[in-house]
C-alpha cells in the first residue's frame, strides 16, 4: 500500500513538474484569510487562514505591513491550560487543508503600528519553502474583522 501511494505520489509530480516548466510554481491556496480586529493600545495582533497546496510544502515565515514582526504559532494544552509558542516553520501536507484559526495555529503580529480597526486592511508576505529548498513568496490583501465567538 505504501509503495502504490509513493508511485501514485512520484507520477503526479512528473505530471506537475511537467505542466509547469515554463511558468513559476503554483501559488499556495489561500483562503478564508482575515486578520482579528485589536482593541486600543494591543501591541499584538493575529491572522487566520487556511493554507492548502497539491505538494508538500513548509510556510517558513511572514511579514506584514502594520506590524514589526510576525511569526507563526501554534496553541498547545500544558497543565490544563492552553499556551501558544512560536514555531520555526508551519509543514503544509499535500492535498491536506491546514486550517490556522482562532484558538488553533496563527500568525502572530508584534510590535502593531496602529489599531487594527474592522474594516480596513492589512498586507501580508507568506514564505513557503518547497520540498526541493526553492523559497516563494506571496503577498496579499487581508481584511480586517472583528472576532465573532
Ligand atoms: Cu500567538
Amino acid at each position: 500500500m505504501r509503495h502504490l501511494v509513493k508511485c501514485i505520489l512520484a507520477l503526479f509530480i512528473a505530471v506537475f513538474s511537467a505542466t509547469s516548466f515554463a511558468g513559476e510554481a503554483k501559488p499556495v491556496n489561500v483562503q478564508d484569510a482575515w486578520v482579528r480586529a485589536t482593541a486600543p493600545r494591543q501591541k499584538v495582533g493575529a491572522a487566520y487562514m487556511t493554507l492548502s497546496y497539491d505538494e508538500n510544502i513548509t510556510l517558513v515565515a511572514a511579514d506584514a505591513d502594520v506590524a514589526e514582526s510576525v511569526e507563526i504559532h501554534s496553541m498547545e494544552m500544558k497543565n490544563g491550560v492552553m499556551k501558544m509558542r512560536s514555531i520555526e516553520s508551519l509543514p503544509i501536507q499535500a492535498g491536506k487543508p491546514t486550517k490556522l484559526a482562532p484558538n488553533g495555529l496563527h500568525l502572530m503580529l508584534f510590535g502593531l503600528q496602529k489599531p487594527l480597526k474592522a474594516g480596513d486592511q492589512v498586507e501580508l508576505t507568506l514564505c513557503f519553502k518547497s520540498k526541493n529548498g526553492e523559497e516563494t513568496h506571496q503577498t496579499m490583501t487581508l481584511p480586517i474583522k472583528e472576532f465573532v465567538r
